[in-house]
């Protein structure tokens, strides 16, 4: 029997000394020092013995019992100070590194100075209306004093759906539904912002599709003095307030008179920045407005135009290809 418990605690010291895990460890305890472990099936052996013999017994059994409980708690400190070691290892951070910083988008610049030119008509009382990009004829040139046989309608220079309809070449169309929707009521004061078309070869200065910003103010009394201010108002507010702007007499068949709004480029000189002039009596007869009692202005803005001035930038396109190193300029804009 004194061999027997020698045997176990020998093998029961082998045994936890290779064991690596925690869980095994305690399956361990069990097997040896458990109700059901080896230890108590020795123990239950004593029964046999001479009465002289089992005190020496019971005390190598206890002996045997202390040597195996202590070697189990020190391998389990052992494996969990390792564990706790390797979790260490594993999640070591250092506060004190720099962080990875995240870039942070902005608006396009096309986008920002859309806002901008709202902003400054919204200022100035000014509502935001829009429309379709696919319209009919009627809506895009019939409206606007360019009847069928009109060059400007020409089916080169616009993309065609089929016969009656077109991507629109102006945002005129939008301001037509406007008037047509209202019913002779007034007053009217929109601006219409939006992408439109027209057949160009591209090229620094010329896009198939562009956006453009026009207004409208049909009222009684509007007169050409009140789009002078407007307009002038709008120059100070993109350029500022030292700006110099004139108009200069020109033609378009839904404005009478028309003109062509420049301003003053200290390096280029005199720069057209937009058309506009008093809409057509005939126009504002055909939605409903009778000219004999209202009268209005109207004017078309290149957001483009605008932005490559503005901002000095030599290729329209740089404005469609977004390329970074274009758009990073435009961070604090
Ligand atoms: C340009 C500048 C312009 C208008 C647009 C307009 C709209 C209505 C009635 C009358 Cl509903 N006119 N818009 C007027 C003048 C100029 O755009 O260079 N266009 C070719």
């Amino acid at each position: 029997m004194l061999e027997k418990l020698h045997t176990l605690q020998a093998e029961a010291e082998t045994a936890i000394l290779e064991t690596n895990d925690i869980t095994a460890l305690r399956d361990l305890k069990v097997k040896y020092l458990g109700k059901k472990g080896e230890l108590t099936s020795i123990l239950r052996g004593m029964g046999g013995l001479p009465a002289e013999e089992r005190p020496q017994m019971g005390k190598v059994a206890n002996e045997v019992r202390g040597v195996i409980e202590s070697l189990l708690i020190d391998r389990e400190t052992a494996l969990e100070e390792a564990e706790l070691e390797e979790r260490l290892q594993l999640e070591k951070l250092d506060v004190t590194l720099p962080g990875i910083s995240q870039e942070i988008g902005t608006a396009h610049p096309l986008n920002s100075m859309i806002e901008k030119i709202e902003d400054i008509f919204i200022g100035m009382g000014f509502g935001v209306a829009e429309g379709p990009e696919v319209e009919t004829d009627q809506y895009n040139f019939e409206a606007l004093n360019l009847p069928k046989e009109h060059p400007a309608r020409d089916m080169q220079d616009s993309f065609y759906i089929n016969p009656e309809m077109l991507l629109r070449t102006h945002t005129s169309s939008v301001q037509i539904r406007t008037l047509e929707a209202k019913k002779g009521e007034a007053p009217v004061r929109i601006i219409c912002p939006g992408k439109v078309y027209r057949r160009d070869d591209d090229d620094a200065t010329h896009s198939h599709q562009f956006t453009q910003i026009e207004g409208l103010v049909v009222d009684q009394n509007v007169s050409m003095s009140e789009l002078n201010g407007v307009l002038f108002a709008f120059a100070q507010k993109m350029f500022g307030a030292g700006i110099e702007m004139r108009l200069r007499p020109s033609f378009f068949p839904f404005t009478e008179p028309s003109v062509e709004v420049d301003i003053y480029h200290p390096e280029k000189g005199w720069i057209e920045i937009l058309g506009a002039g008093m809409v057509h009596p005939d126009v504002l007869a055909r939605v409903g407005y009778d000219p004999e009692v209202y009268t209005g202005f109207a004017f078309g803005v290149g957001v483009e135009r605008i932005a490559i001035l503005k901002y000095d930038i030599d290729d329209i396109r740089q404005l469609y290809t977004n390329d970074l190193r274009f758009l990073d300029q435009f961070k604090s804009v």
